[in-house]
């Protein structure tokens, strides 16, 4: 039978018969791979399948896919079977063309192909790369564009997230900047924001909060101002709204979360272009926290920070230890290959800022989490906790946080004043 040999260890082939498989083993393969699944048209099954291979004496592995239903895992199973097999492998589906099409989306992820060269690859034997070529841009589609702005006076990272198919996009975690010795405020690292947007002809389709931040305000107003887009935060905001009220002793401030466009609950999803996204609740280091989800980047915020910096402090009013290791672990139960924008970085050791790790980094190196046991980890977050002084903006930037990035109403006068709860946040370090 004709057989396609692509490289030292694999040969591809349509259907081959008993006496195929016994030529293959005469020409030195070891494992006969079976990419096609039973009941498909002219398919002998795997039972049958698995018998012929035994009886020609090659090993057999069963992987069956269609290029409708193909996924990452399908592409993984294949590179293991290649990799594990103790010999050169005799790959065969109908026709061939899967067999070559699982190869090639291989070969892309791993950076050895280009996207370009798996149809060129198909033109040369012959075989429709279409399919292949289709789920890597399906794949390529929805994986957003993720641009951090690193805000130096805070150590915050700011994201604009951005569908490459449509340029639409979310802007999440914004800053408003506030100089507390001046009392002056300015939209520079906002205005970088809408420069960068401007510049990518994006549509901001979101506005985006993970929580009501503690050390810097939030512009989410502002760019709501100038762009019209929409926005959000975690439902539980209003926990933290009526928690603030009574310690700014506020009674007019509205704890009904009327103050942002979109509550996001616990699964609620939403999309940035033609982007899935969804929503994590992820409560311990505020009671409102959550991580959003899109394609295959998660906002986590501050709850996990980079592997060399460990988590976010849970002794805010309303944190929890426990609360931030439970969220902590669904976002380690994410597919291992997500990457994680964190929300801080305050630079450990003095190296340059870095925001971006993946659920695997993580859970290999991050001292917080590697090997550690919920008990253990509360006990050195609340141990850590009682040594970090107060963010020295959290009395400032609550009273705007709590009302969506908004500063408070200007007075007769017309000047806008923030007021200080004194000996409100007893106990803490200084
Ligand atoms: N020194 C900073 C501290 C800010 C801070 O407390 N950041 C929170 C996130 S909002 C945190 O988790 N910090 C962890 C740490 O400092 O180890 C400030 O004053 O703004
Ligand atoms: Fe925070």
């Amino acid at each position: 039978m004709q057989s396609i040999r692509i490289n030292d260890r694999l040969s591809i082939a349509g259907q081959p018969t008993a006496a195929d498989l016994a030529e293959a083993r005469q020409q030195g393969f070891a494992v006969a791979v079976n990419l096609r699944p039973n009941g498909e048209d002219g398919a002998p099954g795997d039972r049958a399948s698995r018998d012929a291979a035994r009886e020609a004496g090659l090993a057999y592995s069963f992987i069956p896919v269609t290029m409708e239903t193909l996924t990452e895992a399908d592409v993984e199973a294949f590179r293991a079977a290649l990799a594990e097999a103790k010999g050169p492998v005799f790959a065969y589906c109908r026709s061939g063309a899967r067999v070559l099409a699982l190869h090639a989306i291989g070969e892309v992820l791993e950076g050895r192909m280009t996207m370009d060269e798996v149809a060129a690859l198909g033109a040369a034997h012959g075989l429709d790369m279409s399919g292949a070529v289709a789920w890597l841009e399906r794949r390529h589609n929805s994986r957003p564009q993720v641009k951090g702005f690193f805000d130096p006076r805070t150590w915050s990272v700011q994201y604009v997230v951005a569908d490459p198919a449509t340029r639409h996009c979310a802007i999440i975690d914004p800053v408003l900047d506030y100089d507390e010795k001046s009392g002056q405020t300015s939209t520079a690292n906002a205005d970088r924001i809408l420069a960068y947007v401007a510049e990518k002809g994006l549509t901001v389709e979101w506005i985006l909060d993970t929580h009501p931040h503690a050390d810097h305000f939030s512009a989410a107003q502002y760019l709501k101002e100038k762009t019209g887009a929409p926005t959000a935060i975690g439902d539980h905001v209003v926990d933290v709204q009526k928690l603030w009220k009574g310690i700014y002793n506020w009674p007019a401030l509205q704890t009904d979360g009327s103050q942002w466009d979109r509550l996001f609950a616990e699964g609620d999803t939403f999309k940035v272009g033609s982007i899935d996204a969804r929503v994590m609740f992820s409560p311990g280091h505020t009671l409102a926290s959550i991580t959003y989800v899109i394609g295959d980047a998660a906002f986590v915020h501050d709850t996990i920070f980079m592997p060399d910096s460990g988590t976010a402090r849970a002794d805010f009013p309303g944190g929890s230890a426990e609360a931030l290791w439970q969220s902590i672990q669904a976002i380690l139960a994410l597919p291992e290959e997500t990457r994680l924008f964190t929300g801080h970085d305050y630079q450990p050791g003095g190296r340059h800022p870095r925001w971006e790790s993946t659920v695997a980094e993580q859970k290999r190196t991050n001292p917080h989490l590697a090997g550690i046991a919920e008990a253990a980890f509360v006990d050195l977050r609340q141990a850590r906790d009682r040594t970090l002084p107060m963010p020295k903006l959290i009395l400032h930037a609550l009273q705007v946080n709590v009302r969506g990035g908004r500063l408070p109403e200007p007075e007769d006068n017309g000047r806008r004043y923030l007021k200080i709860p004194l000996n409100a946040l007893e106990g803490a370090a200084w």
